[in-house]
């Protein structure tokens, strides 16, 4: 495994960087979710631990599993508030975009940066960064985005800036990234870092705790649901997809975040190796998650059906279609993937 490791000039670049400026946008996707808000609240505790000014301005609200962390009150959302986030678009002198790599990937937000022609610092692991960005740290070996960041703080010879919170956040992106340390986690230095974080302090059993035991009853009661009755298995294809309609969102009391965990469950069934979970929106919109075993290119199919993209093994899409219609769109790309998903 390639290991990533920052050259010397790149460092200098970003402590150049750091060091010539003062006020610092930090963006990151749509749907945040830990390793979007970990590495973000890391990157701004650290930065303002520096003397400089910060604003994490995310397209819209995260889970509330992830609210517990220190610095989430003062993320600004752009849904919500729209002028005063472009007004610091506006102001900042170097915009971060932090776990995505399209400024598409963002829509309303992307065309708002996109206007102010700041430089732009990426930050992420995604594989094919499309964005005009004047830095640029982007590893797919990376479990994750706030991995990234806790390199960039060590390399730039920040590390004993790292704080209670700053490591809580780091260990946040980098537990919900890997599903718990159980995907993309095989890479010895992920552990290392961990131990690093565990020494400024963390309580990994309390993060945990907020991370994967919050939810509601009614969110178990949805899972139930939707592995007893959208649950659609092709032994032929070693695939698999379950559904979530309108109707389950009501009857359960849907929540942002609801959904986690459940996408990856068809994998735990033997020869299953690709899968996807729909959800159902208002007006004819469907949206899809994929997870994937192995070789098999989940981000690759998701972008050829779905206008979507990820990574190899979590990817994700839309398409303005109804939840029948998407089935069929995916069942038509299992015809055309059954090589590579039958071997
Ligand atoms: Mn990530």
């Amino acid at each position: 495994m390639c290991l990533m490791k920052l050259q010397k000039s790149e460092i200098e670049e970003i402590k150049q960087c750091i060091e010539q400026h003062q006020i610092f946008a930090i963006t990151t996707h749509a749907n945040p979710d830990g390793d979007a808000v970990g590495s973000s609240l890391a990157l701004s505790a650290l930065l303002r631990s520096l003397g400089k000014q910060t604003c994490i301005i995310m397209p819209n609200d995260c889970p509330d599993f992830l609210k517990w962390l220190v610095g989430y009150d003062s993320i600004l959302l752009f849904d919500k508030q729209p002028q005063k986030a472009s007004e610091f678009f506006h102001k900042a002198d170097v915009i971060f975009c932090l776990d995505y790599n399209d400024l598409e990937r963002i829509e309303e937000m992307g065309a708002v940066i996109n206007k102010t022609k700041k430089p732009l610092f990426l930050i992420d692991h995604h594989p094919c960064p499309i964005c005009n960005a004047t830095y640029m740290v982007s590893e797919t070996s990376a479990c994750s985005t706030a991995e990234l960041v806790y390199r960039i703080i060590v390399d730039c010879g920040f590390e004993s800036k790292i704080t209670k919170e700053i490591a809580e956040a780091l260990y946040t992106g980098i537990i919900t990234d890997t599903g718990g340390l159980v995907h993309n986690s095989t890479n010895p230095e992920v552990y290392q870092i961990i131990a690093k974080l565990l020494s400024a302090g963390i309580d990994k059993d309390f993060i945990h705790e907020q991370i994967f035991n919050v939810f509601s009853f009614e969110r178990l009661q949805l899972m139930g649901v939707v592995l007893k009755d959208n649950f659609v298995f092709f032994p032929e294809y070693n695939a698999a997809y379950m559904f979530i309609t309108c109707k389950n969102q009501k009857d359960f009391n849907f929540q942002l975040g609801d959904s986690e965990g459940l996408v990856n469950l068809p994998l735990s069934v033997k020869n299953i190796t690709f899968c996807a979970l729909f959800t159902e929106y208002p007006n004819a919109v469907t949206k899809v998650s994929f997870r994937s075993k192995g070789s098999f290119p989940a981000n690759v199919f998701a972008k050829e059906f779905f206008n979507g993209g990820g990574h190899l093994n979590a990817a994700g899409g839309r398409l303005p279609c109804s939840l029948q219609e998407a089935f069929a769109v995916f069942v038509k790309g299992l015809e055309a993937y059954k090589k590579m998903l039958v071997l």
